[in-house]
């Protein structure tokens, strides 16, 4: 069970519908397949989407951090020595997707060695999720198009809709047309990206206080310390903290400081050891929890499930888990679907998935 080597790969995958939103925008997926092999000639394997508008990381520093900081740290360690390994990557500041990527790359090769689930080790708890699919920014009519088309065809009945532009009315409107369009049955909650200021965030979740939505997520700047407060106290709905809360301690800030009321477990940059630390904390705190999404690939998405049906409090609310969809193409052998709004963890060992060989030559960008 000793870890003996860690790749990581770029590759390059088109979306086949870019992704916008307030603090960016993805046409691309350059992410980062990470390998971890054990002297049992088992290999784990996850992936790490860099955001370099969110959290700074880039393809290239993911993999120069990987090769030279955290590969030596964790070659000759156990696979059962996990918090080991979590103290020794903690003692590099920031790089949460490439510390994400090599711990859940360590969870899935420890399944594999043990012949049993991810989700199975982690809680176990339900093997599906419900599936909520991100919209990002275009005109109304086509995000309605796009939304029933998810409904139709995948069956998913919530949707996150991306907002923050300016004027305010420009994101009010597609989500009162996507109110009308979709009717009372779908869930509708919004993200901001930081785009708006308290003030603009609170003259919109007003407008639309009328159209039943589930929750607001990161509408303004968490660092605007009181004008967050002073919105979050007056917002009718959960106010999710998602990149402003990345570690327990920064959950614990926002939450106790009244800058926000529950939060977004993201395995891409919490990997699964760390977002069990949050998912506790959380539970201990009485938050609503949502299982987001990195704009994650198929391996990502999977991660993300396999963490999300270990527990009850993942697995309540719909998670977002359908970003592959819009990608032209992806690595696994056998491909993520999406049955009656519903994503299930793969039945086999780990995280139950493969790479495809083939696919990892064509998309890969070292050889
Ligand atoms: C989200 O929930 O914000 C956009 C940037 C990122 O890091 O994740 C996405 C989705
Ligand atoms: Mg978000």
């Amino acid at each position: 069970m000793k870890i003996t080597r860690v790749e990581a790969i770029p590759f390059a995958i088109p979306y086949r519908k870019p992704l916008k939103f307030a603090s960016g925008e993805v046409h691309v997926a350059e992410h980062v397949l990470v390998r971890v092999h054990t002297d049992d000639g088992i290999v784990g394997v996850a992936e790490a989407p860099p955001r370099p508008f969110t959290y700074g990381e880039t393809q290239d520093g993911i993999i120069a951090v990987i090769e030279k900081i955290f590969a030596p740290q964790v070659v000759g360690l156990s696979l059962l020595e996990r918090e080991t390994m979590a103290t020794r990557l903690a003692r590099t500041v920031g790089n949460p997707a490439a510390k994400a990527a090599i711990d859940m790359a360590v969870w899935d090769a420890l399944g594999r060695t043990l012949d049993v689930q991810v989700t199975e080790l982690l809680g176990g708890y339900t093997d599906r999720m419900r599936v909520s699919h991100m919209l990002g920014f275009d005109e109304p009519a086509a995000m309605v198009a796009e939304a029933q088309r998810m409904r139709d065809e995948h069956g998913i009945t919530t949707f996150k809709v991306k907002v923050g532009r300016r004027p305010v009315g420009l994101d009010t409107a597609v989500v009162r047309a996507l109110r009308e369009g979709l009717g009372d049955a779908v869930e509708l909650y919004v993200d901001g990206n930081r785009g708006w200021t308290a003030a603009e965030s609170a003259m919109a979740m007003k407008e639309m206080s009328d159209l039943g939505l589930l929750f607001a997520e990161e509408l303004c700047p968490a660092d605007d310390v009181l004008g967050r407060r002073w919105l979050v106290s007056q917002v009718d709905v959960p106010f999710i903290a998602d990149e402003s809360a990345v570690t327990p301690a920064d959950v614990t800030r926002e939450i106790l400081g009244g800058s926000a009321t529950a939060i977004s477990i993201k395995c891409a940059r919490t990997g699964f050891t760390h977002s069990q630390r949050v998912h506790h904390l959380a539970e201990g705190l009485g938050l609503e929890v949502v299982m987001g999404n990195q704009i994650d690939g198929q391996l990502g998405s999977i991660c993300t499930v396999a963490f999300g049906a270990s527990y009850r409090l993942t697995s309540r609310r719909a998670g977002e888990l359908s970003n592959f969809l819009d990608m032209s193409d992806d690595l696994l052998t056998e491909p993520l679907q999406i049955r009656d709004g519903e994503l299930a963890i793969r039945p086999g060992a780990g995280l139950g998935v493969e790479i495809d060989p083939e696919k990892l030559d064509r998309y890969r960008q070292d050889n």
